[in-house]
C-alpha cells in the first residue's frame, strides 16, 4: 500500500500527478481546501488530496469489491455493562498529588531556570514542583529527564483479540487503525478485520471502507449493539479485529454511554486517542468522560504537529493509563511508533540542556 498527500491550486493537476505517481487504480481518501500562506491573505485556497494505491493485491488474492461486502441479520441486543472504575482512580490519584504537594516538603522553585523551561514545555506546575523537590536543589535537565524515564508508564496493548480506538472526532482513529492494521497484516502476517461503529448512522465510513480495501481485509459497519456482535462473530477466525468508531463530543450526553453499550461485555483492549497538541484542561474532560469505558491505554496522536509535548508527560502522570502507541504524521502505515518512556522523554524534553 502507498499513500501520498498532493497540494496543487487545481484538481486537474493534482489528478494527472496522482495518475503519473500512483497509477490509474489510486483511488482518493479525502480531499479538502487549505489556505496557501505563501501569499498572504489575498492568495487563493489549495487543494489538499490523500490517495493511495493498492500494496500488491497479487499477494493477498483478489480485491474485495465494496458491493460485495456481507449483510447481518438482527440479534437481541445484549446490555452487559462493565463498572467504571478509573474514574475513581483518578479521583483518588488527584487527592494523594494534592497531599503530596501539601505535606511531603515539595518546595516551589520559582527562581529556578530549570522550572520554567519545563513549566514552558507545558508541563503542569504542581507535577514540576513535585519532581524537582523529589531531585533536590541542584538537579539538572539531565537528572529530570533520568526520573522521569523511570516513572512514565508505558506498556504494549493488552493481549486481546478486539482492540477499541475510542475519542474525539479527527483526532486520528481511522489512520491509526489502518497504519495497525497494515503493520499486522504485512510485517506480521496476521490476519486483520475492520468494524466500524456508526452510532450516528451519518454514513462517515467510506475512509475506513477504503483502507480496508486496499489492505485486503474484511471491513463490516454497525448501527446496532445486535449488529456489532454478529460482526464480531462473523470476523472469529481473525488474529485481530480493530474497531473504529465515529467520534463525536464526549460532552454529548449519550455517546459514551452508547459506545459502552457496544463494548460492554466483550472487554476489549480499549485505547483512547487524543492529539498531543489539546489543551491540558481539555485532556482532562475527555479523559474523565471516557472513563466510564474502562480505557486500558492511550495512544497520543500527531506528535509532529505539537509544538510542546509536556501535556503528554502530565497526563501520563496524572491518570497513570499505559501509552502504547505514538503517532507521528498521515503516511499510513510508517507514521506510528510504539511508545517507550524514554522516547516520550526525548520528545517532550529532547532539547532542554
Ligand atoms: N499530522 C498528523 N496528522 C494525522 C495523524 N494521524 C491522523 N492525522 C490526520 O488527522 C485527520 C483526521 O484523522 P482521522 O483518522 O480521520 O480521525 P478520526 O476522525 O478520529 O477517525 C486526517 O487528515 C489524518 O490524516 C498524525 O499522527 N499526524
Ligand atoms: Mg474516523
Amino acid at each position: 500500500m502507498q499513500i501520498k498527500t498532493y497540494t496543487a491550486n487545481s484538481m486537474k493537476d493534482i489528478l494527472s500527478q496522482i495518475k503519473s505517481e500512483l497509477g490509474s487504480d489510486a483511488v482518493i481518501l479525502s480531499k479538502r481546501e487549505i489556505a496557501d500562506k505563501s501569499f498572504g491573505l489575498a492568495a487563493k485556497p489549495l487543494i489538499e488530496v490523500t490517495a493511495a494505491v493498492d500494496y500488491d493485491a497479487g499477494a493477498h488474492g483478489h480485491k474485495t469489491k465494496t458491493d460485495e461486502l456481507p449483510e447481518f441479520p438482527k440479534l437481541p441486543a445484549h446490555n452487559s455493562l462493565q463498572p467504571d472504575s478509573l474514574s475513581n482512580e483518578i479521583i483518588e490519584l488527584k487527592e494523594m498529588m494534592k497531599e503530596l504537594i501539601a505535606h511531603t516538603g515539595v518546595t516551589l522553585h520559582s527562581g529556578n531556570p530549570l522550572r520554567k523551561k519545563l513549566l514552558s514545555l507545558g508541563i503542569r506546575p504542581n507535577l514540576v514542583d513535585l519532581v524537582l523537590s523529589k531531585l533536590g536543589q541542584g538537579a539538572g535537565a539531565h537528572s529530570v529527564k533520568d526520573l522521569l524515564s523511570k516513572i512514565i508508564r508505558t506498556e504494549r496493548p493488552i493481549h486481546n483479540k478486539v482492540w477499541a480506538f475510542v475519542g474525539t472526532t479527527g483526532v486520528g482513529k481511522t489512520t491509526t487503525i489502518a497504519k495497525i492494521a497494515a503493520r499486522c497484516v504485512l510485517n506480521e502476517n496476521k490476519k486483520a478485520g475492520l468494524i466500524t461503529l456508526d452510532t450516528y448512522r451519518i454514513g462517515a465510513i467510506d475512509q475506513g471502507r477504503i483502507y480496508a480495501k486496499i489492505l485486503n481485509i474484511p471491513f463490516l459497519s454497525v448501527t446496532t449493539a445486535a449488529e456489532f456482535r454478529t460482526a464480531l462473530a462473523k470476523l472469529e477466525s481473525m488474529d485481530l479485529i480493530l474497531v473504529d468508531t465515529v467520534g463525536r463530543s464526549p460532552l454529548c450526553r449519550d455517546y459514551v454511554p452508547q459506545l459502552k453499550e457496544y463494548l460492554g461485555g466483550i472487554n476489549p483492549c480499549t485505547f483512547l486517542l487524543m492529539p498531543v497538541a489539546t489543551r491540558d484542561t481539555e485532556m482532562d474532560t475527555i479523559t474523565r468522560s471516557f472513563s466510564e469505558l474502562n480505557i486500558d491505554r492511550m495512544i497520543f496522536t500527531k506528535v509532529d504537529e505539537a509544538i510542546h509535548s509536556g501535556s503528554v508527560i502530565t497526563h501520563n502522570l496524572l491518570y497513570r493509563i499505559p501509552i502504547s502507541f505514538l503517532t507521528t504524521g498521515q503516511r499510513v502505515p510508517e507514521d506510528i511508533e510504539e511508545a517507550s518512556a524514554s522516547t516520550i522523554v526525548e520528545r517532550c524534553l529532547g532539547d532542554m540542556s
